[in-house]
């Protein structure tokens, strides 16, 4: 079955970001749909001997079974020096590279392999790009579950309206791997990332949110035009 243009989209752009990882280096393995092709093509590029010698640091269960799918080694990070490029997903990208994450409720694990890395390549479709962080996205905000509720009203102090994720068909609540829960807040404008980042995540309880700020150091960005898929 021929895929689809947005499809055939964020292969290109996965492929494109995995054919700059070199051999002999520890990889960030990201989370999400665009994602997933990269891992695939780092994969496909060990096996056909492309790459020697890559061992991949997981940030999220759905990263540690397609790195296992796909034959790349996964270590911990008590086990390496460094990570030397991460390649993941986003759910908005501003002019100045900072990023929404979290539409996967993975940004915990993402926010620490992806500030890690020497090199971060964000990988997503042109539709991700915005003039300023949430204006299209609900901001996510990991909660220990005995906190949701004082933290919703923080949340409503510092201006925001937040609401609990639930998840497919109302089935209850979504639970991260770290077996928390993830508040998306919508704000009317988020103007000062950096210190919005900072207030949020010294809020008690709150364990991560996915404000991205100054870790992006490449976006790699697919698009349809024409029915066609470039990057
Ligand atoms: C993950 O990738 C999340 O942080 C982000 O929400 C998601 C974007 O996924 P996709 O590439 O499927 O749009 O890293």
């Amino acid at each position: 079955m021929n895929a689809d243009p947005v499809t055939l989209m964020k292969q290109q752009v996965g492929y494109a970001a995995a054919a700059k990882v070199q051999s002999n280096s520890i990889v960030g393995l990201g989370t999400g749909s665009t994602t997933a092709y990269a891992i695939q093509a780092i994969g496909e590029r060990l096996q056909s001997g492309d790459l020697q010698n890559i061992k991949g640091i997981p940030t999220s269960f759905q990263a540690i079974v397609l790195a296992r799918q796909y034959g790349i080694p996964l270590v911990t990070l008590d086990e390496v020096e460094k990570i030397d490029i991460a390649i993941d997903g986003a759910d908005e990208v501003d002019p100045q590279k900072n990023l929404i994450k979290g539409g996967g409720a993975a940004h915990t694990q993402e926010k620490i392999v992806d500030s890690l890395a020497d090199q971060f390549i964000v990988v997503v479709d042109s539709g991700k790009l915005v003039d300023h962080l949430g204006s299209t996205f609900l901001l996510p905000v990991e909660v220990l579950p005995m906190a949701v509720t004082p933290v919703m009203k923080a949340i409503e102090k510092l201006g925001g309206k937040p609401q609990l994720r639930m998840g497919v068909k109302k089935a209850g609540p979504v639970v991260t791997d770290q077996g928390n829960l993830v508040i998306d807040v919508k704000f009317d404008r988020i103007d000062q990332p950096a210190e919005l980042e900072k207030t949020l995540n010294n809020l008690p309880g709150v364990l991560e949110n996915g404000l991205f700020v100054g870790v992006a150091d490449i976006i790699m960005v697919g698009e349809v035009k024409d029915g066609q898929p470039s990057v």
